[in-house]
């Protein structure tokens, strides 16, 4: 307790007064940093343009990084935030538009074309909002004052690598407050593990270019273990007459599709996943409702992109209120 009082001080001290010249533990963090991306292979040209020059912290990343919704509200209302009727009519009218990138995407990952888009709403909005923030900045402030700044180091300097190779342009690096870039909203390390370039132009590009951002998701699930023809989540109907059956049910129970089907437990119009296919169950306990999904193995894979249970199912949910 005593720790986390004294690191709340120190940030609120840094908040206050955000110069950094003169700050011996900034100066000293720097020297450091600078000498393990030199180990790393990163030019000190490239470390000195965009480090050196960084002065202070960026106040609006540290407020955004103290404050994130899916910590602070229920699942109801984050659900209800992320999927409306107009994101999902917008989303069908892209699945439309989109066919025959999302089709050629699909022959080679396997991973279904409702998941790419239901990941670009929630990461995105479709590409519309990627973000303002200066990545190297807000890399910088997160990796010298946030609890999660080993994190946020080794992603500085994956962002320094990739500028290093010229891999991007500075003037691109526009993303999240937390680093992450394009409306696929990679963080640099999966950028340089899992981007493509699926237009072959000899750009990946996730900022403006289709093909490469459907590509870059898709094998971003594939290369985490994404399962061809497997679902993801299910929502359970949770109606009068099944009241008395889904009380029953327990957290993590295994339950197989054909169940689930027989007991008319599927909302999803979809029913034709393979019918032995095992899932397991998944209580959501609001203040004034239990909401139950059913959750596969792909549903795993889907965190990968998010570690929260909020966000997986979401997607998962929205995924599943497109059309096919
Ligand atoms: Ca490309």
């Amino acid at each position: 307790m005593r720790k986390i009082l004294i690191i709340n001080l120190y940030l609120f001290l840094l908040i206050l007064n955000p110069a950094l010249s003169t700050n011996e533990n900034y100066v000293l963090w720097k020297k450091d940093l600078k000498k393990e991306a030199v180990n790393l292979g990163i030019s000190l040209k490239t470390f000195e343009k965009h480090i050196e020059t960084i002065n202070t912290l960026n106040k609006k990343v540290l407020s955004n990084y103290k404050n994130q919704p899916e910590f602070k509200i229920s699942f109801d209302d984050y659900y209800n935030r992320n999927i409306t009727s107009k994101r999902v009519k917008k989303g069908n009218n892209l699945l439309n538009q989109y066919t025959e990138i999302l089709n050629s995407v699909y022959e080679k990952y396997s991973v279904n074309p409702q998941i790419i888009l239901s990941i670009w709403a929630l990461e995105s909005n479709y590409g519309t909002y990627t973000g303002n923030f200066d990545v190297i900045d807000a890399l910088n402030t997160l990796a010298f004052a946030s609890k999660r700044n080993k994190f946020f180091r080794k992603e500085l300097l994956n962002i320094l690598m990739i500028l290093d190779k010229n891999l991007i342009e500075r003037d691109k690096l526009k993303g999240s407050w937390a680093g992450a870039m394009g409306q696929s909203q990679f963080m640099p390390s999966s950028y340089l593990n899992y981007a493509v370039d699926f237009n072959s132009d000899n750009k990946i590009d996730i900022w403006n270019t289709y093909e490469d951002i459907f590509a870059s998701i898709s094998n971003y699930l594939s290369k985490h273990g994404w399962r061809k023809n497997d679902p993801w989540c299910f929502e359970l109907n949770n109606n009068k007459d099944n009241a008395s059956y889904l009380k029953n049910l327990k957290d993590k129970q295994s339950i197989n599709i054909q169940e689930l089907v027989e007991k008319k437990l599927l909302i999803h119009k979809d029913k034709n996943f393979n019918r032995s296919l095992s899932g397991k169950i998944k209580i959501i306990r609001n203040s004034k409702n239990i909401r139950y999904f059913v959750v596969f193995k792909n549903f795993e894979v889907l965190k990968r992109y998010n570690n929260s249970d909020f966000y997986a199912l979401t997607l998962g949910s929205l995924a599943n209120k497109y059309e096919k």
